[in-house]
């Protein structure tokens, strides 16, 4: 019989970058949740229209040299989502990334609003999380409620998840008396220009130290909306795409076990690009963590 966890699973037609590659290393999944966004809903047309763009992008790496059409992807297709039930939400989306995580594939998640990302870190098992996000997400409610875009990161601190963020530039008080308190360290967007990516590298390696399971989360609203304007909740002084894939491609090694890219609005990005940059971030990001599994850098699983 089939794993009962696969019931959650619609298998897309198309397929991201074209690939059905069933023993790549890289499995993806499309999470197409968008409930609870306060600003501009859409992102559930992301997976779809970041599928359609990975059609056009190339796929060799001159970051790493790595070809990721020969590294290739099993895209699992879309979790199948309840209409307005997020709590059961991040229970099925737990459970088809643990289908995927625990036959040894490294995650890759396509939102959908970044609450998915409860989810996806709960059904990798990671033990730790470096967030690219012009907000904290660390608020414990939004308006009386715990599973809100705005509480991810609190969400998976309480549940003994080590985070790590980094390009924050949009935050309430609360949020930063309990990154202080409970020890979430972030580095803001200012402070990634004054430092640069070297020593923002640096400073995220040390935080990874202790860890076993590693996952990234790219909240796209982390780039500046100058580069990347279809986002649920656009923020001035952004990242550069360069400099998130600088940090990453310093950081990631073959500990990494998902990453997802979240908040992509696409009616809110009438040109596409915010989808391309999302399809971008995937292909590099596979590029980095597939070639530190060649190289064998970083802990053995
Ligand atoms: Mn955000």
């Amino acid at each position: 019989m089939a794993d009962p966890r696969l019931l959650y699973l619609n298998e897309s037609s198309l397929k991201f970058g074209g690939f059905e590659k069933r023993n790549s290393p890289f499995a993806v999944l499309g999470i197409p949740m968008d409930i609870t966004s306060s600003f501009r809903p859409g992102s559930r047309f992301a997976p779809r229209k970041i599928r359609e763009v990975s059609q056009f992008i190339e796929f060799y790496s001159l970051r790493t040299g790595v070809d990721v059409g020969e590294v290739g992807f099993e895209d699992l297709g879309d979790v199948v989502l309840h209409p307005s039930d997020v709590e059961q939400n991040v229970e099925r989306i737990r459970d088809v990334v643990s289908y995927a995580s625990e036959k040894g594939k490294i995650v890759v998640s396509m939102g959908g609003e970044h609450t998915i990302t409860v989810g996806t870190v709960l059904g990798t098992k990671a033990d730790c999380v470096v967030s690219f996000d012009a907000h904290l997400d660390l608020r414990d409610e939004y308006m009386g409620y715990k599973f809100d875009h705005a509480c991810v990161m609190h969400r998976l601190a309480e549940r003994g998840v080590r985070i790590m963020e980094v390009g924050n530039r949009a935050v309430s008080r609360e949020e930063v008396e309990y990154a202080k308190e409970f020890g979430v360290p972030f580095i803001t967007s200012h402070e990634v220009n004054l430092i640069g990516t070297r020593e923002v590298a640096m400073k995220v390696k040390n935080f990874l130290r202790p860890c076993n399971r590693i996952y990234i989360t790219f909240d796209v609203d982390s780039v500046d909306p100058a580069y990347a304007p279809g986002v649920a909740t656009p923020e001035p002084e952004g990242l550069t795409p360069t400099v998130v894939l600088d940090v990453i491609n310093l950081i990631a090694d073959s500990r990494v076990v998902g990453f997802d890219v979240v908040e992509i609005s696409p009616p809110y990005d009438p040109s596409d690009i915010t989808s391309v940059l999302g399809a971008k971030l995937i292909m590099e990001t596979t590029s980095i963590v597939s070639s530190s599994l060649k190289k064998g850098k970083g802990e053995v699983r």
